[in-house]
């Protein structure tokens, strides 16, 4: 059955509504990252580029690297952005542009994040990168869809009592990434860590400027929490939801993290650029290893 044409929205050209994208346009190996700018940022070591667009935050460009066809594509920042981006990004894959139709055989997507962060832990520095094994949501994304068979609950339930989550916050919801794509881009240098995502910058983040928290501890309480003898590294705004409904929708999805401040230091890096480049071509090279 055709689906209609207020849920899966078209745009004249038969592209999907704010990725601006036909299937055609779309490789099978996906980078998100989270700055417009910084889709150039990757794709200048491709040996060229087929397709650029780019509408509101979402900048796109297809190429090949080393001869791997690979998309880049910019999220803009948070999870609600991540909503749009892996629901369109599969669409482009197992929904059919012209009957508007389920695809029978679907198509699973590599899906890496290559992102900046915040350690919250001492002993993880500034310009280290960090692969996210599992995130934590702090955002909600999740609790829309139908999805507590993909959540470990008992690390959830263990996060809450130690936080002492305050319950008008969303529930916080636990999921893993793409064991494949872990396996594949880890080095002997990178840090595996559990990331934390949060819906905002500021507050849910822990950083005071002229407002005051619900809970001044919760930075503290996140940094001393473990389970099952792993610690939460790291926070940022996008990693929970990509690998929620990616894992939800059948697609392997890594995130990489370039460190650029250490929350628990209260210090930032003196070359956040170069520390994202490096990271950039580090992830390129393992993806064509
Ligand atoms: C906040 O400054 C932004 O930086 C981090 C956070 O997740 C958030 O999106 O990631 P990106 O560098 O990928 O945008």
């Amino acid at each position: 059955m055709a689906i209609k044409a207020s849920e899966f929205i078209q745009n004249k050209d038969g592209s999907v509504y704010h990725l601006n994208l036909l299937p055609e346009h779309l490789a099978e190996t996906v980078i998100t990252v989270g700055d417009p700018d910084r889709v150039e940022k990757v794709t200048r070591y491709f040996d060229s580029v087929e397709h650029k667009i780019q509408k509101r935050e979402f900048h796109t460009q297809t190429g090949t690297y080393k001869g791997k066809r690979i998309s880049v594509i910019s999220t803009g920042i948070g999870p609600d952005n991540i909503d749009i981006v892996i629901n369109e990004l599969d669409a482009l894959v197992n929904i059919d542009f012209k009957t508007r139709e389920l695809k029978e055989e679907k198509t699973s997507l590599d899906i890496i994040r290559i992102g900046t962060t915040g350690s919250i832990q001492k002993e993880i520095p500034v310009d280290a990168f960090i692969i996210s094994e599992s995130a934590i949501g702090l955002d909600g994304l999740l609790h829309f869809y139908e999805s507590e068979h993909i959540q470990d609950l008992d690390f959830q339930e263990a996060f809450i009592k130690h936080l002492n989550w305050f319950d008008k916050k969303a529930a916080p919801y636990i999921v893993s990434g793409g064991d494949k794509l872990i396996a594949r881009m880890q080095g002997k240098d990178t840090f595996k860590g559990i990331t934390g995502t949060n819906i905002g910058f500021y507050g849910p983040q822990g950083r005071i400027l002229r407002l005051t928290l619900q809970d001044n501890e919760m930075n503290d309480k996140l940094g001393s929490f473990s389970y099952k003898d792993r610690e939460i590294t790291n926070l940022e705004m996008e990693t929970s939801a990509i690998y929620g409904l990616s894992k939800l929708l059948g697609h392997q999805a890594i995130s990489m993290n370039a460190i650029i401040a250490n929350r628990a230091a209260g210090t930032f890096s003196r070359n956040p650029k170069e520390t994202v480049d490096k990271l950039i071509k580090y992830s390129l090279e393992k993806l064509v290893d």
